[in-house]
């Protein structure tokens, strides 16, 4: 029992083998055991119970697990088959005539595993091909028929299962994770009126207005045509090239060129509709809606030097994040609220609410909550759920409707469409993952890879064959909205779309001023790779518009005089409403402050004092936070307790940015030789120039001057996230402290010192 009850687990895996232990999480992410919270008859619970809205992890598995079941396959105790299910003798010869002769066209069994590996690959994903998926649960707060008929709002605690999907877009599938990007944050809700996808962003707004514009803007992002370089980036010359000739793109770079663009996990950061769609009510009645989901674990982002670092020492750093969170049960959790308003709030904004560049201030229309996402299971194959999940704007519900935003428009048609390329034809809502649960009766028939066997001669409607079946559903189906169109045919921008720069201003000027340092950074390093210095100039007569602050700032890191500020398409806008909106900082959502999962190294060496670091290690460990001993090597250290404490990684395979924070030991002889060594000192400068937390216990700030950290004015550095000094219990706690924090950037300097 005792050995059963230090075994890690997780429940969702649990319901689904039928085991009582599922696949241990990696070391430090651990849970105990209470069986009692797993029961039979959770599996399909889809009305909460006494756990709705009370935080914690949720019960069971959901219905979207019930449904791909039948699809899992699961070898173990199986005897290896061709795929026609005859068993095979022999997998490692191929059949030849002699043992030294030619190999033989009759070989089936050898052609069969050929052709398909020589199959294996569909193509990627045009935009957002590198992403990770995950299961779980949409939660309503309560029913909400004032506002929509969707079936996911109409019940208090009604469960609805989603898969989820966030994604970089400018990288290839095999990129890194911590590009400078926008990240994609599609939602499928398996609902009981079928799918609906909510295919949104981390950034509220978008590059450009119109889907015409889509092509040439990816076109311009991607690795460039002649030499596909650079991979996974945007600091290139055709990206700025196109974005400084699309004036409307300047505040979706803002947002993108801001931490936004670096996020410390997918856990941690918001994400949003950006169109205006339509909630529709059972009477008809419509309001336009945007969408916003809000992280419980607050928004936290990476800084620049380290984002670039990650590339490097982990490139799955964010897959691998979420994949190790939802094992270790620490559940990844969000709230949905809504801006709710009407035609009317629409006509008055000085912006337009069909044009994605721009967002609704909080100010002017609040978000109102409507329930919470829970991802609790990681899928079972990459490929089958995260690869050929297909998310389309188009699927919509009863309840759900679109407005007229020329870049939806654009999108209506393209999801649907790309998949028939990407996933082999036009029954790819048949593929398990994209299967709704609401079973799909029609006409439709036959196509590549058809699964269905339609049974029956009537094909078609009407029909009097098949009693009129499948019969229309009239008011119980999806009736768009019926808003009246009546305008010339032509092509154009409406004037309110003209103005591209005050929401620009608006992000700018909400920003901490560590934010506004870090969005100069990002400015300056980016256009300091272009090699035409024409774009430069173009970029900052634009930045111009935005800030004279943000302009001359840049300017001045790229060692340029600033130009004339860029002409603008429309002289004397409405003014804004909004000049100052503290929802746009990260700092507006600073999260309920909970450790659990999060990364801490503690460093080791022979003759370092074990007792201390295995108490914060235990401490860590019972908070639900990942500690790990990390040694110049691997393998076990003598402490100068002459006991054995042995290394989960070296300094060489886990660099110190894999890490949220870290601890020093203390123990003069480890000090020492830890103090020796080039890593540890690359270690504490890189902890301390990615603003993390650093615990210096007793003796161990001669490793902090190694690394340049000047130690004699400690208040100082306590208030910088950095904690040393003689009582290790006051150390502890303050360390404590700063885990929940995160950051502390006010340690920067630019340049780093
Ligand atoms: Fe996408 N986008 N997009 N996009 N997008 C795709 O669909 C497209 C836009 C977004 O995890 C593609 O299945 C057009 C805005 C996400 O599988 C493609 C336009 C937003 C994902 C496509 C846009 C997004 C995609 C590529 C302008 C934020 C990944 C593969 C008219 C609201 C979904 C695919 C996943 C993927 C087209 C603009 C988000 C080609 C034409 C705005 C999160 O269909």
């Amino acid at each position: 029992d005792a050995l059963v009850a230090s075994v890690p687990y997780n429940e969702t895996k649990q319901a689904e083998h039928g085991r009582t232990h599922a696949v241990a999480p990696p070391e430090g992410l651990r849970r105990a055991v209470d069986n009692a919270d797993v029961t039979a008859s959770t599996r399909s619970e889809r009305i909460a119970n006494d756990k709705v809205g009370n935080g914690t992890p949720p019960l069971g598995v959901n219905r979207t697990i019930d449904t791909l079941d039948a699809f899992r396959v699961d070898a173990s105790g199986q005897t290896l088959t061709t795929n026609q299910g005859v068993m095979i003798a022999d997998n490692q010869h191929s059949l030849k005539a002699g043992l030294r002769g030619p190999t033989l066209l009759e070989d089936f069994i050898l052609r069969e595993k050929i052709t398909h590996f020589d199959h294996e690959r569909i193509p990627e994903r045009i935009v957002h091909a590198r992403g990770s998926g995950a299961h779980g649960y949409f939660e309503c707060y309560e029913p909400r028929p004032d506002l929509t008929r969707a079936a996911p709002f109409q019940g208090l605690g009604k469960r609805t299962p989603v898969f989820v999907r966030f994604s970089t877009v400018a990288g290839e599938r095999g990129s890194m994770d911590t590009a400078r990007d926008a990240r994609g944050f599609a939602v499928k809700f398996y609902s009981d009126e079928g799918n609906w996808d909510l295919v949104g962003n981390n950034i509220p707004v978008f590059f450009i207005q119109d889907a015409m514009k889509f092509p040439d803007l990816v076109h311009s992002v991607k690795p460039e045509p002649h030499h596909q370089m650079p991979q996974a980036a945007s600091a290139h010359d055709t990206f700025w090239d196109f974005v400084s000739l699309m004036p409307e793109s300047t505040h979706m770079l803002m947002w993108v060129m801001s931490d936004r663009g670096i996020p410390r996990s997918y856990r941690m950061m918001q994400g949003f509709g950006v169109h205006s769609y339509r909630f529709v009510t059972a009477d008809g009645e419509s309001r336009f809606v945007k969408f916003h989901w809000s992280p419980k674990l607050g928004t936290h982002s990476l800084v620049w030097d380290e984002a670039a670092k990650l590339g490097g020492a982990d490139p799955d750093y964010h897959r691998r994040d979420l994949w190790e969170a939802i094992e270790a049960g620490v559940f990844p959790e969000w709230e949905l609220g809504v801006q709710l308003f009407t035609e009317e709030d629409a006509e008055r904004f000085s912006f337009d609410v069909l044009d994605a560049t721009k967002l609704i201030p909080e100010e002017l229309i609040p978000v109102t909550p409507l329930g919470r996402m829970v991802l609790n299971r990681n899928p079972d194959n990459f490929f089958a759920e995260t690869e050929q999940v297909a998310f389309c704007t188009a699927h919509v519900i009863p309840g759900i409707d679109f407005s007229n935003d020329p870049l939806l428009a654009g999108r209506i048609h393209s999801y649907v469409d790309t998949q028939i390329t990407r996933l082999g034809g036009a029954n790819f809502h048949q593929i398990p993952i994209n299967a709704p649960i609401h079973m799909p009766f029609n006409n439709q028939r036959d196509g590549m890879h058809q699964q269905a066997i339609h049974r029956g001669r009537v094909n078609y409607e009407p029909n009097s064959l098949a009693g009129g079946c499948p019969f229309q559903a009239g008011a119980r189906g999806f009736v768009s909205f019926p808003d009246p169109v009546r305008e010339d045919k032509l092509r154009g921008t409406p004037e309110r779309f003209a103005e591209h720069y005050h929401q620009a201003t608006l992000f700018y000027e909400s920003q901490t001023t560590w934010e506004q340092a870090h969005i100069v950074g990002a400015f300056r390093f980016e256009l300091s790779k272009l090699t035409v210095p024409a774009i430069r100039t173009r970029v900052l007569s634009q930045l111009r518009n935005v800030s004279e602050d943000l302009a001359s700032r840049v300017a001045e890191g790229l060692g340029m005089p600033l130009p004339a500020a860029m002409p603008k398409a429309i002289e004397s806008p409405q003014p804004p409403e909004v000049t100052r909106s503290a929802a746009l900082s990260l700092t507006a959502r600073p999260g309920n402050g909970e450790i659990r999962a999060r990364q801490i190294a503690l460093l080791i060496a022979d003759g370092v004092d074990g007792a201390p670091l295995r108490a914060l290690h235990a401490l860590l460990t019972e908070s639900g936070a990942a500690p790990r001993f990390v040694g110049p090597r691997l393998g076990t250290f003598t402490t100068t307790e002459g006991e054995m404490m042995t290394a989960d990684a070296s300094l060489e395979n886990s660099p110190s940015v894999l890490f949220d924070a870290i601890v020093l030991p203390s123990g003069a002889t480890g000090i020492e030789a830890l103090g020796m060594l080039g890593q540890t000192v690359e270690y504490v400068m890189n902890q301390f120039r990615h603003n993390k937390p650093i615990l210096a216990l007793p003796g161990s700030s001669v490793l902090l001057e190694r690394a340049g950290i000047p130690v004699a004015r400690r208040e100082k550095l306590t208030a910088l996230g950095v904690f040393l000094g003689d009582d290790t219990g006051e150390l502890t706690s303050a360390f404590m402290g700063a885990l929940s924090r995160h950051r502390f950037p006010e340690r920067e300097t630019d340049p780093p010192r």
